[in-house]
């Protein structure tokens, strides 16, 4: 294991568990759907775990985030807790944004979480924003933007992208490589072989890395925030992954194949890195068997208490909105 940044073996642990808690989160959310109990639309990232960790793992508490649609992986991994977030899905008044919200609204400010998006790349012009407040206000922290492929063909992404580059904000742009869009290859969205080569337009390095290894992750997000606080300005990360669940919770997936699906399991992020804490000699599998159950019932505890929560009060429908 070439690790570059310095993290303990309690902290690798406590990443390999983070990685369980989202998968197993948006597993239940998956099940909540499809039996009628909860409403509205969601978007799991399934299969790409190491992606959220592996970026947040390396991030301080006074770090930012923005994120996307499809960003529970992303709250989890920056701290948020479970069972609010549950109790957000299911509209109540102990959740994230009190009920109104939802999935993609869950934004947690006291862990530098500034929130999911449901605009394809709308998280990326605020994420320059926070990094231009950091500039002027003379702030230690540093941004770390994520967004999809899809979203790089979005106006946002060049117009922040390139504002970021000539003030040389600190503001990470990590494009989490699904392969697809809602139902759309990138390869046939983009006259190019790699989103990384994109950072060339606008004067900033880029690396592409193994999205589904959380080492790799950890190692080139820690140098890009490493760059941007020293006044570096802004990397652009592209990491290569695949989710494993159909875009939203209606999705045949006419447009791929099985065979492509099995070839992308066999990188199972998660089992990727219990091999090498196993072979590190940092877990056991029988400890990692009782981590995975520790994480399950996190979240039944998480269901339990969103199920026990109150409804909104009619009296909060026009509190916290703007309009
Ligand atoms: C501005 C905008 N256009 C279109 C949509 C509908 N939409 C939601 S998700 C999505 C695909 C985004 O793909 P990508 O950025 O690769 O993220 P992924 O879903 O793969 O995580 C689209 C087109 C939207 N929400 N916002
Ligand atoms: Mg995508």
């Amino acid at each position: 294991m070439k690790l570059i940044p310095d993290i303990s073996s309690e902290k690798l642990i406590h990443l390999y568990k983070q990685m369980w808690l989202i998968r197993l989160f948006d597993e239940r959310l998956e099940q909540f759907f499809a039996k009628g109990l909860m409403h509205g639309t969601t978007h799991l990232s399934v299969g790409q775990e190491a992606t959220a960790v592996g970026a947040c793992a390396v991030l301080k508490d006074a770090d930012k985030i923005t994120s996307t649609h499809r960003g529970h992986g992303h709250s989890i991994a920056k701290g948020a807790y479970v069972d609010k977030m549950m109790a957000e899905m299911f509209g109540k008044i102990t959740g994230y944004c009190k009920g109104k919200g939802g999935s993609m609204h869950i934004a947690d400010l006291d862990r530098g979480n500034l929130g999911a998006n449901g605009i394809v790349g709308g998280g990326i012009p605020l994420a320059v924003g926070a990094a231009l407040t950091a500039h002027m206000k003379k702030l230690n922290y540093v941004t770390v933007c994520f967004f999809g492929d899809g979203a790089t063909n979005e106006g946002s992404f060049h117009e922040a992208v390139n504002l970021a580059s000539i003030w040389d904000l600190p503001v990470v742009f990590f494009c989490e490589n699904n392969q697809y869009g809602m139902s759309s290859s990138i390869s046939e969205m983009v006259n190019i072989e790699h989103i990384a080569e994109r950072a060339l337009a606008y004067g900033i390095p880029s690396v592409i890395v193994d999205g589904n290894d959380l080492i790799e992750v950890m190692n080139e997000t820690y140098k890009a925030t490493e760059r941007a606080r020293k006044g570096g300005g802004p990397t652009l990360i592209e990491a290569k992954t695949y989710r494993w669940k159909g875009h939203s919770k209606s999705d045949g997936l006419k447009y791929r194949t099985h065979e492509e699906e099995r070839e992308w399991r066999k990188k199972d992020p998660i089992i990727r890195f219990e091999k090498v804490l196993v072979e590190e000699g940092i877990l056991t599998k029988k400890k990692a068997k009782a981590l995975v159950l520790e994480a399950n019932q996190e979240i039944d505890a998480a269901v339990e208490f969103a199920k026990n929560s109150p409804m909104p009060p009619k009296d909060e429908l026009l509190t916290d909105v703007y309009a």
